[in-house]
């Protein structure tokens, strides 16, 4: 169990007590402490409740659910950084069923991104907020602390699910990079299944790397293949599909192409591939934009024609019938944007169509 005692250690380090992932004393701070009293019963010693419950991580046999409050690689409309919060608080109601070990938030801050962008006297003046120690060896930044946390978290738990919720796209860099790493130290064949609006397949934004356009293009060599990438739902793309399927090697299913072949057409022939493959495992990866404006209002970069939450919930469902779905995300859902022009309940409807897939992708990491 030393494993164990280190990574435990590190968890109280790395993270938060879950909703408090944004630094903030008062802004939804009703909202933060009803997700705690559904949590833990109560409000007083937030702390000590949380380490208590995180303490019992290897006896629990549920999938993890990890929030990463960070927009910080984001930069249209932010606002992804409170995702973890209201969504975690949408799927606790009456209409979802949902059971999840919550290990917390990460402990961000929000000016910081990855580390490998930060000087040292950065890092060290950072070291003394987090840690209370210039001397640490600890990360600082949102995505390299979330790599070290997974890597950590797969190396103690090989056989266990994690879902993270976002934060903008850029935190499912090191999501499923340490994913994929893991498993094919486990060798073990996993595939990408990454929903969105956008390709994200950008190799570098105004010479940052690592961004939410450009996470997917930093992971396809941990694939198995480069065609082990299967993205559904892209309509705002500068390039056209072939552009994108001959530079970088992935498929992609526009959302016309879904609508005029019907989704079970393309899942069928998704299954197919995959199958050729030798593929067992599966991440997906949900950017909230996938679905059509109508449908997810409240994120940075709304979309219209895009899918709706069956033909989602239809592909995902269908591949989890012949694969093991072992990792997933659900990201960018910026709950203080209204973006329709009309108004209305763009934050309800958003929270409501992201909890749904949520749902499922939790139901199939438990199996
Ligand atoms: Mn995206």
């Amino acid at each position: 169990m030393a494993d164990w005692s280190n990574f435990s250690a590190k968890i109280n380090q790395y993270l938060c007590p879950p909703g408090n992932g944004v630094f903030t004393v008062n802004t939804a701070k009703e909202r933060k402490e009803s997700l705690h009293k559904s949590l833990y019963g109560n409000t007083d010693n937030i702390e000590l409740a949380w380490s208590e419950q995180v303490s019992q991580l290897p006896l629990d046999t549920r999938p993890v659910v990890l929030g990463v409050c960070s927009d910080t690689g984001g930069g249209i409309l932010r606002g992804a950084n409170w995702g973890p919060l209201f969504l975690r608080q949408t799927m606790l109601s009456d209409d979802y069923d949902v059971d999840y070990f919550d290990v917390g938030d990460v402990r961000v801050i929000p000016h910081l991104l990855h580390d490998k962008y930060l000087n040292e006297a950065t890092i060290t003046n950072c070291r003394k907020a987090l840690y209370h120690n210039p001397e640490s060896s600890l990360p600082v930044s949102a995505l390299s602390i979330t790599e070290d946390f997974c890597d950590e978290f797969y190396h103690n738990f090989p056989d266990k699910g994690l879902f993270a919720i976002g934060g903008d796209h850029s935190v499912s860099y090191p999501l499923a990079r340490s994913y994929l790493r893991a498993k094919k130290a486990q060798n073990k064949k996993a595939a990408l299944i990454h929903f969105d609006a956008h390709t994200d397949l950008l190799v570098e934004r105004l010479g940052i790397d690592i961004c939410f356009g450009s996470w997917v293009t930093h992971i396809l060599d941990d694939l198995p293949s480069r065609d082990m990438a299967f993205q559904f739902g892209i309509r705002s793309s500068g390039k056209d599909r072939g552009h994108w399927e001959d530079s970088f090697g992935v498929n992609q299913y526009w959302t016309h192409e879904i609508n005029e072949r019907g989704a079970q057409a393309i899942v069928d022939e998704t299954i197919v591939k995959l199958k050729a493959n030798g593929i067992e495992e599966l991440y997906v990866s949900f950017d909230i934009d996938a679905l059509d404006a109508h449908f997810a209002a409240a994120t940075g970069t709304p979309e219209p024609d895009g899918l709706n939450p069956e033909q989602a919930l239809l592909i995902i469902s269908e591949l989890n019938k012949h694969f093991k779905i072992t990792g997933a995300d659900m990201v960018e859902i910026a709950p203080f944007l209204n973006t329709n022009e009309d108004g209305g309940n763009d934050r309800e409807k958003t929270l409501a169509a992201g909890s749904q897939i949520s749902e499922l992708l939790l139901k199939a990491l438990a199996e």
